[in-house]
């Protein structure tokens, strides 16, 4: 039976469905920005790598968060969190990677893992140590904690250094581009809260009765506008610049 349960998708489960394509679109990106490294300027190379890095890391995740999802039907909170710890971070990279030309430091970089390490070490344990109905008091404060790190980054992706770097580049393809991902920090980034909010005691499920098993409906749908929406701008930023720099050498 255990068996029979990890091959068998429930007609009726729109989370295992999610869990698969998931899966499938992380792999597929990863392969498309793998190989796309090879038609940009070779400045641009290493933010393609690290592109499909974060959707490959993300598909081994899914490979296995799938497998356990079907087999225990419960949220794979611990393989979940491994995933965030090595993409997130990446995503700084991104972000650093294409402000380094305006003269971003090392430091930046630090500063935003560090951010993200505090939003996800705090949401894990506000996760985590959670019992179905359990202590509320506690997944909240840690879930206030862990929203610290968060605006830390999107403060920074807005208005600060990141934000301030980009402006000074004097590129308007990475203006815009920094720009975009920003917009994916606000608006794509607030979809996990949403998430963490519909566990036993959270706001959304005691409000609206939005049971546990939506956490990884909504982790699954950020999952993938994030992971892979971040990995297409920085492919756009890339081949347009690619593309102008072309055209300019022909012209000169
Ligand atoms: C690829 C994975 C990404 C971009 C994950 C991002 C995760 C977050 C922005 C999580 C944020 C959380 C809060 C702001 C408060 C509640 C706990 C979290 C960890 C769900």
């Amino acid at each position: 039976m255990d068996l029979l349960n990890v091959l068998v998708i429930p007609k009726d489960d729109p989370i295992a469905f999610t869990f698969f394509t998931g899966y499938m679109a992380m792999l597929a990106a990863s392969i498309f920005f793998f190989f796309e490294r090879g038609r940009v300027d070779d400045k641009w190379k290493l933010s393609l790598l690290v592109s499909a890095l974060i959707t490959f890391i993300a598909a081994v995740h899914y490979y296995y968060m799938r497998d356990y999802y079907l087999a225990t039907g419960e949220n794979p909170t611990a393989l979940r969190y491994i995933d965030w710890t090595l993409t997130v971070p990446l995503m700084c990279v991104e972000f650093y990677l294409l402000t380094k030309a305006a003269g971003a430091k090392i430091a930046l970089l630090w500063k935003l893992i560090a951010a993200s390490v505090l939003m996800l070490v705090a949401g894990y344990i506000g996760e985590a140590f959670n019992p179905e109905g359990g202590d509320t008091a506690h997944s909240v404060l840690w879930g206030v904690i862990s929203t610290i790190g968060y605006i830390y980054i999107l403060y920074t992706a807005w208005f600060g250094e990141v934000a301030k770097l980009a402006a000074a580049s004097n590129n308007e393809i990475v203006k815009k581009g920094v720009r975009t991902l920003a917009w994916f920090v606000l608006a794509g980034w607030a979809i996990y809260p949403i998430g963490y909010m519909c566990m036993p005691g959270g706001w959304l499920n005691t409000a609206f009765g939005w049971g546990s098993e939506n956490v990884d409906l909504f982790y699954n749908i950020a999952d993938a506008i994030n992971k892979i929406g971040f990995g297409l701008v920085v492919y756009g930023i890339a081949i347009t610049a690619t593309e102008q720099n072309k055209a300019k050498a022909k012209t000169a």
